[in-house]
This record gives structure tokens, C-alpha cells and sequence, in this order.
């Protein structure tokens, strides 16, 4: 049986996994809206990526006896800057997410919970990746310069392809 203090920081992080999606979500209309569909296309793949990080949440809370809630989400922004800002904004999020994760893995330690312990390091070894995936795209921004955003536009999914094994559920 899961602990009350696990479940609710489960809980919290079903919250920021599924606003994760929506946030992603917002900003792919967004580059869709404006022409670049590869940009699109590899955020909704994000988007859907993070419901599916929601959902091993929720599956986990509830094998363990516990109750998995889902919350409303904030209304994310919906309208961006320009591409470049946009990555940046990810990377900032992403690292946000990373620190919600470590807090878990500090708190099931605490609570020897050793079995959510076990099971977070998934999560751990994804957040290196998406972190190194998201910093790929923005080194790449940064070579290819915003005066050639066609080239980027169709070239980013296959960065994904090569540098982001998809996850697995
Ligand atoms: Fe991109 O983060 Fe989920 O975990």
C-alpha cells in the first residue's frame, strides 16, 4: 500500500506531467498556425509523450492502492515569440519537471519507499534525455541561425529520430 505523503506527490506530479502535454500542445497549434509543421509535429509527438507520463502515474497510484486524481489544468499560453524562445521555454520547463522528479525520488527515499524508488528511475534516466534532446534542438537553432528556419523546419523530426529513442510505456 502506498503512503499518503507518496500519493500525494504522485498526485502533484500527474498535474505537471499532464500540463506538460497541454503546454506542448499550445505551442504546436501555435507553430502550426505559423507554417512550421516538422516544429509542430515533433511538439504534439512531446504532447503525447507527456499524457503518456501522466497515465504511468495514474496506473502506478492506483496498482499501489492509491487514488489517482485528475486535476484541471492552467490554461497555457497561446501565442510564443518566436521559435528560438520557444525551445528555450521548453528546456525551462523540462528542467522544472526534472526538479519535481528529484523531489520525489528525496521524498521516497525518506519513506523508504523502495519499491517507488525503483520505479521513478525511469523517469530520472527520461528526464536526461529529454533534457539533451531539447538543448540538441537549441544548439541547432543556434548553427543554423534564424534566417534559415525552412531548413530547421524540416529537418527537426529527424533530430528526434536520431538523438530521442521514443519511450517506451
Ligand atoms: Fe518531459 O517530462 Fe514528462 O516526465
Amino acid at each position: 500500500m502506498i503512503k499518503k505523503s507518496v500519493e500525494d506527490i504522485c498526485n502533484r506530479q500527474i498535474q505537471r506531467e499532464g500540463y506538460s502535454s497541454i503546454l506542448y500542445l499550445a505551442m504546436a497549434s501555435w507553430a502550426e498556425t505559423k507554417g512550421y509543421s516538422g516544429i509542430a509535429a515533433w511538439l504534439y509527438q512531446q504532447a503525447e509523450e507527456e499524457k503518456m507520463h501522466m497515465l504511468k502515474f495514474v496506473s502506478y497510484i492506483n496498482e499501489r492502492g492509491g487514488h489517482a486524481i485528475l486535476p484541471a489544468f492552467e490554461q497555457p499560453p497561446s501565442t510564443f515569440s518566436d521559435i528560438p524562445t520557444l525551445f528555450d521555454q521548453v528546456l525551462e520547463h523540462e528542467q522544472y519537471i526534472t526538479e519535481s522528479i528529484n523531489e520525489i525520488v528525496a521524498m521516497v527515499s525518506k519513506e523508504k519507499d523502495f519499491a517507488t524508488l525503483n520505479w521513478i528511475q525511469w523517469f530520472v534516466s527520461e528526464q536526461v534525455e529529454e533534457e539533451a534532446a531539447v538543448q540538441e534542438i537549441i544548439d541547432k537553432l543556434r548553427l543554423v541561425g534564424t534566417h534559415n528556419m525552412y531548413m530547421f523546419d524540416r529537418d527537426i523530426l529527424s533530430l528526434r529520430a536520431e538523438g530521442e529513442p521514443e519511450a517506451e510505456g
